[in-house]
């Protein structure tokens, strides 16, 4: 059977009036590409209302039968709440930078929750082992880990089609971390821009914690993989189009219309983030200086859109003030310099103004790629235009040779709008040949193809290889020594080991999974059970000494065994007289690190940076390394760079220090170790007598252990195995 490919977006393709035709936008067309190898098949909302059970049969069999459509239906209210309050009021203005629009309310927060289940459960419906299934845009974010924890084997994309706005901007949303989370069920997110891929990174550290490489983010259960994929247009169908008699027809009716003038156009739904008000300033300010005004028209398409969001109907108000402002002031008996139309052109008609166009200003204070830059150079086969672009366009950084803009200065629109006007014929040309070339040579399905064949890429290598080191994955077969094997100790780090790792210390305590971990642990004879932390002897207590493990704190400094009252300080020798000094200079760098701590052990003293800003931090933290590398040299101390600390502990003392000590008073034979840090490596450089199986849990860094875990919820699940087979 073949593969099925699943597009899911908010929309599904097709307008529906008396009959129902599909659209032939960039994006059926681009996905369509991908169906010769697949059976294609596409979920989204049907639009408007539709209650009648048995209209909605009837809808369904139809778009099944012509075109392998699944159609969504919302009622009313969900509608309202998931598409015009929480997608267009508060995540589209957000993710335009433009958080003074966003509006927030804990109802769209629940059914925006809601209707992406419902996506979730029709998709579910249709998939079949390892399909493959691609979500589009921001209506969606949740949907892809929902996807994934009912289906790890399906090969899923996302690719974001607005501006991913900096974390200073997206931290304000109050489901944030939700948001976040949803998108990383992807396996391979897609973003116009690199600048937009920056932006997501930046934010997945500072509000998740979670470091990633440039193209990739590592996670316990899978790796998503980031790239960039600039959106094109359906090029092929505006080349045809411009043969088709019926764009001639438009074609010649406009340029009669329009006789003897020079045409300015914008095409665009009315929206704020295109810029239009502030566009309406430049033509006027260009107006007010213009020698000829007569023989120039500036023609704006502005298709209407989200009219039952309120701001934009007063920006739709605000517009149409400040046409009329220009028209009363530079309208003569000749002309009237702007033509305002706020209805949609049919494709022929545009095309036909695309062609006619001298110049096009495409001016959005902010936009993830704008598709009209590129038609409208796309139509330009009769004639060479000039094409006035805002840097603030993702299209800016595919098309540098327009007459490139900041839209919030109007002298520099109204100056660029002279240029283009006046530029010479030659001039024009070489402009623009360059760009038209790329527009029809990276086309939609160019997009597509190159976002397809990275997923289908990713998603074959479905587990996290081992980073940096020959360690293997682990199994059960691979430890059977140590489950056949009567003398044996387990030594278990645990945070970021047992547990995952918390913004505050105190917040790792033992969960209900961790608890009946242990209990089941406890419960055997054999192994010992060491738990080995850098976490002070009275934390230890308070957490662990009710199980019958025996407790080593600060990283070997001291220990207790299970029986025992007290604690034992394994080397009372050990030269601590350097503390003073090394608390000297962590006063210094938490002075100059907001969020930094420092926390003082009997045997170590610890520079905390976790609430730190994390690149911040990061920066602070190796500075201090390198500065306590050379004051330190002659100290008997070892500095150790953790998981967002700076230790300086006694040299006498470490994990594997203990452990070796340890296997040899006990005899054990087989001895398991788990660590997740740089200070658990000590261990796994154990060499004795005991066969050793040393974890490296994390793929952050190389290790010296023979195996690897991804995380410490893999390696509770392989604990939990372990003890089925004992
Ligand atoms: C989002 C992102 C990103 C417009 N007026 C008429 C008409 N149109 C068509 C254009 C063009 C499309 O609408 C608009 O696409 P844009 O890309 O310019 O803008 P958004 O709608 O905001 O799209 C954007 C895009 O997604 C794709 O990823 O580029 O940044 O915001 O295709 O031709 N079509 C017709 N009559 C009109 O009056 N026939």
């Amino acid at each position: 059977m073949m593969e099925s490919l699943i597009i899911v977006s908010n929309r599904l393709p097709v307008t529906i009036g008396k009959t129902i035709e599909k659209s032939s936008g960039g994006l059926v067309y681009a996905m369509e590409g991908l169906g010769d190898n697949y059976d294609l098949k596409w979920v989204g909302w049907a639009g408007g209302v539709l209650s009648d059970p048995a209209e909605r049969t009837k809808m369904t069999a139809e778009l099944a039968e012509r075109f392998n459509y699944i159609p969504i239906f919302l009622s009313k209210q969900d509608a309202e709440e998931y598409y015009t309050g929480f997608s267009n009021s508060s995540l589209w203005p957000l993710l335009h930078y433009m958080s003074t629009y966003a509006r927030y309310e804990e109802r769209w927060w629940q059914t925006y929750q809601k209707v992406n289940r419902i996506f979730a459960e029709a998709v579910l419906d249709l998939a079949q082992e390892a399909d493959t299934i691609w979500v589009h845009d921001y209506h969606l974010l949740l949907l892809p880990s929902y996807l994934r924890k009912k289906r790890p084997d399906l090969k899923i994309g996302f690719f974001l089609h607005t501006p991913f706005a900096s974390y200073e901007l997206f931290r304000c949303h109050p489901n944030r971390e939700e948001l976040l989370e949803g998108m990383l069920g992807a396996n391979l997110i897609g973003f116009h821009t690199f600048g937009y891929l920056r932006h997501f990174r930046s934010t997945i550290l500072r509000l998740l914690g979670l470091e990633s490489d440039i193209d990739q983010i590592p996670q316990e259960s899978h790796k998503t993989t980031i790239g960039v994929y600039p959106i094109g247009i359906n090029s092929v169908k505006f080349l045809q189009e411009l043969q088709s008699d019926e764009y001639k027809k438009r074609y010649n009716e406009y340029k009669e219309n329009y006789r003897g003038k020079k045409i300015v156009l914008g095409v665009e739904r009315l929206d704020y983030t295109k810029g239009i008000p502030r566009r309406l300033d430049a033509i006027e300010r260009y107006l007010s200086q213009a020698d000829q005004r007569d023989d120039i028209v500036f023609i704006f398409i502005n298709v209407p859109s989200r009219e039952s969001v309120p701001e934009y109907q007063q920006l739709l108000e605000e517009i149409q003030g400040k046409v009329g402002y220009i028209n009363g002031k530079y309208a003569t008996i000749q002309n009237v310099p702007v033509h305002f139309i706020h209805k949609s052109v049919d494709f022929s008609g545009l095309c036909a103004l695309y062609s006619l166009a001298d110049v096009a200003m495409v001016t959005p204070l902010v936009d993830g790629m704008n598709l009209v830059a590129k038609e409208y150079l796309a139509c330009q086969q009769e004639k060479n235009g000039a094409l006035i672009l805002s840097e603030f366009a993702g299209a800016a950084q595919e098309l540098p040779n327009a007459f490139i803009v900041n839209p919030y200065n109007i002298n520099e629109v109204a100056q660029a709008i002279d240029q283009a006007l006046q530029l010479s014929e030659e001039k024009k040309q070489k402009m623009i040949a360059p760009m038209k070339e790329r527009v029809v040579k990276y086309d939609a399905r160019y997009w597509a193809d190159s976002f397809f064949q990275d997923l289908a890429a990713e998603a074959d290598r479905k587990q996290l290889p081992s980073l940096l080191s020959d360690t293997k994955n682990i199994s059960i077969e691979a430890i059977g020594p140590l489950l056949q094997t009567e003398n044996t100790a387990f030594f278990l780090d645990y945070d970021g080991t047992i547990s995952e790792i918390k913004k505050r210390p105190e917040d790792a305590v033992p969960n209900d999974e961790i608890k009946e971990l242990f209990a089941r642990l406890e419960a055997q004879k054999n192994p010992d059970v060491y738990l080995i932390s850098g976490r002070k002897k009275e934390d230890m207590d308070q957490w662990f000494s009710r199980y019958r493990f025996n407790l080593i704190a600060e990283h070997g400094y001291c220990y207790r065994h299970h029986n025992a009252a007290e604690w034992i300080v394994f080397d009372t020798q050990a030269d601590l007289s350097w503390k003073n000094q090394i608390i000297d200079i962590f006063q210094l760098y938490t002075g100059m690190t907001p969020g930094s701590n420092i926390e003082e052990k009997t045997s170590s003293v610890v520079w905390h940076y976790r609430n730190s800003d994390p690149e911040f931090g990061n920066w602070k933290a190796n500075q201090l390394v390198a500065e306590l590398y050379e004051m330190l040299s002659n100290l008997p101390v070892e500095i150790r760079h953790g998981q967002k600390i700076v230790e300086v502990g006694s040299m006498q003392i470490n994990k594997g220090i203990v452990l070796g000590y340890f296997v040899q008073l006990n005899n054990y034979e087989a001895v398991l170790c788990a660590g997740d840090d740089e200070t658990d490596e000590s261990m796994f450089r154990y060499v004795g007598d005991a066969e050793l199986f040393s974890i490296k849990v994390g793929n952050d860094a190389d290790t010296m252990a023979r195996f690897r875990m991804p995380g410490p919820k893999a390696f509770r699940a392989f604990l939990s195995d372990m003890l089925n087979h004992m």
